[in-house]
């Protein structure tokens, strides 16, 4: 039987538009689905916007617009980037969805009627661009105002009546799952949950707003006067994405469902989700994959901070989504905040992608042209190259699902590293028989250009194209194992950037 692989990536706010930061989850989410498709798996890939709540409520009407049209307005965007970025994703979930909000409503009666749901007075400092409530140990005090530290800006007093989830009385089942589980990967960031489980407690969640004062979301099944916490709304989107409570889909996806997130939303997606999880009788998630932050200046980018890279900026440095993607995932640091650098993106570009794998595409298809007719018959397999190959397609097999995408491309482009090195050595340039020598080389080409399909989809099958092979499962990947190669053309892949420093 197939196995099954299901991965979200946040659903966004669409207050505006995404950034590198939103794409670097999107990319990684997109790699893992692409990833497991190739080991030949089900696998259901769900994205989207995140589009109710007091933040989309004030943007809009800095626009002068209602936020749906607001909202509508800016969700063809994000599917422009997302398809830019040749991101695959099965579905595109909006919280405005019909059968979205049908989910929440339905959700929220389950808590009513199983008696999670009670009323009561919130007091509290409020941001709304994180859309959650600071207490008196997570904010920063400046000059006598209290400041939220993601965004840097003044946190907003709000008191008023409610209604609260009684998520305290899971307090222990949550810990155990925090702390006893593999779940939250990597586990530096379970300890950092599980500490603040065991310091301050799971405080009950105020889940309702009311309308006077946002009136943009998923009304209140049992109180009309109010909205959904919009956190509470947003979260549910993991479960309408495959069909909760209508689709028999649901129990296949749910059990290996990966929740890919930025570390900013670790105790909503976790605390928060694993309770909400245990009193609707789901199981909790698979895994919740945490990534740092792409940082520039020293700080989170973000649109509040003004120290933003936009996809655009990327795509004019770095021409395609192919090498955009790359360098993404090659700065992709899941426990440590990593540094925009040009500087270092643009010497990954030059000195991996166009000298060593550009390189290596173009001197293998024009010598088998040239010396060939582009017609490359299987001949003594090379060993130490066959050796290396294999070690690759083991070592990469283990770092993806290890979630180490970084280290799997340094590993692959060993690989190319070591064929360059090998067509130095054996040189089909000059020797009277060059066969064995460029079997051998699109041979190891071919190897590293499978392994690398998930994270470079175009350019990999655009090699594949033109030294005449095929992008197989994984599984079937093997040394050797393709006769004859009818190589058409030698693409130039990357047309180098000019370093600022040079
Ligand atoms: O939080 N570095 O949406 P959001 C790395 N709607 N990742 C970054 C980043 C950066 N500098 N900036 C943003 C929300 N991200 C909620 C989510 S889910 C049920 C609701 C990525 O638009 C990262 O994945 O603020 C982060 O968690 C997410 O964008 C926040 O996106």
């Amino acid at each position: 039987m197939k196995a099954s692989f299901y991965v979200t990536t946040p659903i966004y706010y669409p207050n505006d538009l995404p950034h590198i930061g939103h794409a670097y989850t999107t990319v990684l989410a997109d790699v893992l689905a692409r990833w497991h498709r190739l080991k030949g798996s089900n696998v259901f890939f769900l994205t989207g916007t995140d589009e109710h709540g007091l933040k989309l409520q004030r943007a809009a009407e800095k626009k002068g617009v209602k936020p749906k049209e607001f909202v509508d307005r800016m969700v063809p965007e994000f599917k422009k980037y997302w398809r830019l970025l040749e991101i695959s994703y099965d579905r595109f979930i909006r919280t405005t969805d019909v059968d979205h909000e049908e989910v929440v409503k339905k959700a929220l009666e389950k808590l009513y009627s199983k008696g999670l749901i009670y009323r009561g007075v919130y007091k509290g400092w409020y941001c709304s661009s994180c859309e959650k409530f600071y207490s008196e140990d997570e904010y920063e005090e400046k000059e006598g105002k209290k400041i939220c530290p993601i965004h840097v800006k003044e946190l907003e007093w709000v008191e008023e009546e409610t209604y609260f989830l009684k998520l305290s009385a899971y307090q222990d089942q949550v810990l155990k799952l925090v702390r006893d589980t593999d779940i939250i990967h990597p586990r530096g960031y379970a300890r950092e949950i599980a500490s603040k489980l065991e310091k301050e407690g799971l405080r009950d969640l105020s889940i309702a707003r009311p309308k006077d004062r946002v009136y943009w979301g998923v009304e209140l099944p049992f109180d009309d006067r109010y909205v959904v916490y919009v956190w509470i709304d947003a979260l549910l989107n993991y479960l309408t994405g495959i069909g909760y409570g209508r689709d028999g889909r649901f129990e296949e996806y749910w059990s290996v469902v990966h929740h890919v997130i930025g570390k900013d939303i670790l105790w909503f997606h976790t605390a928060i989700w694993f309770a909400v999880l245990l009193m609707l009788d789901v199981p909790p998630p698979k895994k919740v994959l945490v990534h740092a932050f792409i940082i520039n200046r020293g700080l989170k980018m973000g649109k509040s901070v003004g120290n933003v890279v936009m996809i655009d900026d990327m795509f004019d440095r770095y021409y395609s989504a192919d090498s955009v993607r790359y360098l993404l995932m090659r700065l992709l640091n899941l426990e440590k905040d990593v540094e925009f650098d040009v500087e270092l993106l643009d010497n990954m570009y030059n000195g991996e992608l166009a000298d060593t794998y550009g390189n290596l595409v173009r001197r293998v298809g024009v010598l088998s042209l040239k010396k060939l007719k582009g017609v490359v018959r299987r001949r003594e397999l090379d060993e130490e190259l066959s050796r290396t190959s294999r070690e690759v397609i083991g070592e990469v097999l283990e770092l993806m699902d290890d979630y180490k995408i970084s280290e799997s491309l340094v590993k692959t482009f060993d690989l190319l590293r070591a064929t360059n090195a090998y067509l130095n050595k054996t040189k089909p340039w000059e020797v009277e028989d060059p066969e064995p020598s460029l079997y051998n080389a699109i041979e190891a080409t071919r190897i590293a250009t499978n392994l690398l399909n998930p994270v470079m989809p175009s350019i990999t099958k655009k090699v594949a194209d033109a030294l005449g092979f095929e992008i197989v499962e994984v599984d079937k990947l093997k040394y050797g194992g393709v006769k004859e190669f009818l190589v058409k053309e030698a693409p130039i892949l990357f047309k180098k950037v000019k370093s600022r420093t040079s």
